[in-house]
């Protein structure tokens, strides 16, 4: 039976400190994302964009997590959409936006099963209000899912499937202080550069798999397109050299593809943080709508 992606855009960019990344959603379809999912032989149906007030139409409020009642109404609604595609059997992939659309996949996909993930990324996401150097909630999606520090008391943010022993990092290059101790001090996996570089990406993501799959339901595979090299993909708000390549990063979905055809095990995916405002001729918005169909299943031969 084929699958059908149920694709939800997240214009928000509530949780980074600049424009644009709005835009996310609108530059990936107008990449051909639609052809994209063909060639991956699924179906798609797409839901349209969550609707998404301007921010400056907003006060950013608290300076150690800003915009966060805003952030919250976005992922309640986004987090409802995601359980809802799951429950009618479909696969929700979440446009965004910036990455703290993730806090309300995760809680979707989360809701009413045991869930792992795997997180591609540059940075680590995992500060809370109290660490967060920059109080912008893209850098906390992960801390929020599970609940740390002040994010204990914000029920809405809570994946109440994740399981801390399932997630795993692939490709890590730049973590805060604070936020270094707290990973090293968990129980999630987490592969850097430095992995890659020694072992291949196609080993790591396998790794990953075993991790991420072990005991669960399924996966949520979280897609930060500034794990990408800048010079591949450009159009990031963040971007930190030393990343992935275009190879790299189609093999890393390829691989995580393979391991869904054998096991099922894709349950969910965001693909975030394209900034089409600092792209070149929509160039990362191209990359992200093919490695979408990568990890979908697309293949070369
Ligand atoms: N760790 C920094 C920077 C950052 C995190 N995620 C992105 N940037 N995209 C912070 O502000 O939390
Ligand atoms: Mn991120
Ligand atoms: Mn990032």
């Amino acid at each position: 039976m084929s699958r059908t992606v149920h694709v939800i855009g997240a214009p928000m960019d509530y949780g980074a400190d600049r424009r644009g990344v709005d835009m996310g959603p609108s530059a990936i379809r107008y990449a051909d994302l639609a052809d994209e999912l063909a060639a991956a032989d699924v179906d798609a149906v797409d839901a349209g964009d969550l609707l998404v007030p301007r921010a400056e139409e907003r006060d950013p409020g608290d300076e150690s997590a800003k915009f966060l009642p805003e952030i919250e109404d976005l992922c309640t609604r986004l987090a409802d959409e995601v359980a809802d595609a799951i429950d009618s059997g479909h696969t929700p992939l979440v446009l965004g936006g910036d990455h703290a659309v993730a806090i309300g996949s995760l809680a979707g996909t989360a809701r009413d099963a045991d869930v792992g993930t795997i997180w591609f990324d540059a940075h680590g996401d995992y500060n809370t209000p109290e660490t967060s150097p920059s109080g912008n909630v893209h850098g906390m999606p992960l801390a929020a899912a599970l609940g740390e520090g002040r994010f204990a008391a914000e029920e809405w943010a809570n994946a109440r499937g994740l399981r801390e022993e399932n997630i795993v990092y692939v490709g890590l290059r730049t973590l805060d202080e604070s936020e270094r101790d707290a990973i090293r001090d968990s129980d999630m996996t987490a592969y850097t550069m430095r992995d890659i570089d020694e072992r291949g990406i196609t080993a790591v993501v396998d790794d990953a798999l075993d991790t991420a799959t072990d005991g669960v339901d399924g996966i949520h595979v979280s897609f930060d397109v500034d794990w990408l090299d800048p010079d591949e993909a450009p159009g990031v708000g963040t971007p930190v050299r030393g990343g992935a390549t275009y190879r790299e990063a189609h093999a890393a979905l390829e691989t995580v593809a393979e391991r869904d055809r054998a096991d099922d095990i894709l349950r969910s995916m965001d693909l975030v943080e394209v900034n089409p405002i600092l792209d070149e001729s929509n160039r990362t918005a191209d990359i992200a709508a093919e490695l979408a169909a990568s990890a979908l299943g697309k293949r070369i031969l």
